[in-house]
């Protein structure tokens, strides 16, 4: 089992559990679970894939994008999702201060209309700037934003908080950008 094995393989779990289960014609729960002998079943066809090799990829990656239910036997997506799950957090008041890292080309739209969550469930936010840079630096040059998340809880817009320690909301509207 080598690294760029584990990498594919991560990828093609974010693919399927978050995005496309249909792809292989799998199929999740409501909460966005599915039987592991079923996931290396149906992967078959276009990926080998072996019980040791997904325990190790959940176990093993760095941002913690899976998780494994209590039994061992079920997988999910702790977020990322696209596809139209409910992972079952509760709401949590969130810290004062949060932050959101883009791209610069995308600044003038983001004053204009917020955060949107595109086609995920979640606008996806950040503990610490650094995390947040390296989310923004996927997009090109990356820019910063903070967010007064403290406003956005006390004014009843809800947060939620992944198992993998990401913070979810589902919209910040721009009059919450500090100093934008
Ligand atoms: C931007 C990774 C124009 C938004 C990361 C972002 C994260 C707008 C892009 C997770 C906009 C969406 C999610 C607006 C938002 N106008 N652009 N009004 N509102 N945008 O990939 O937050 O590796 O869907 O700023 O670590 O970059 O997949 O979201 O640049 O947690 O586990 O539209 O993905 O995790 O891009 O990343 P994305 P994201 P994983």
């Amino acid at each position: 089992m080598n690294d760029s094995q584990i990498t594919k393989t991560s990828k093609f779990l974010s693919y399927v559990l978050r995005h496309k289960p249909d792809a292989i014609g799998l199929q999740l729960d409501e909460q966005g679970w599915t039987l592991v002998s079923d996931l290396i079943e149906k992967a078959k066809p276009q990926l080998a894939l072996n019980e040791a090799l997904v325990r190790k990829v959940v176990a093993t990656n760095e941002k913690k994008r899976f998780a494994l239910s209590e039994d061992g036997l079920r997988i999910r997506a702790s977020q990322g999702h696209s596809i139209d799950i409910d992972i079952g957090l509760a709401p949590q008041m969130p810290p004062d201060v949060l932050y959101h890292g883009t791209a610069t080309r995308f600044l003038t739209s983001i004053r204009e209309q917020g955060l949107l969550r595109g086609c995920r469930q979640h606008v996806h936010l950040s503990l610490d700037c650094d995390t947040a840079s390296i989310v923004g630096a996927r997009h090109g040059k990356p820019a910063l934003l903070e967010i007064d998340s403290k406003s956005m809880h006390l004014h009843g817009l809800k947060f939620f908080l992944s198992d993998n320690g990401v913070w979810l909301t589902e919209h910040v509207p721009p009059k919450y950008f500090i100093l934008l």
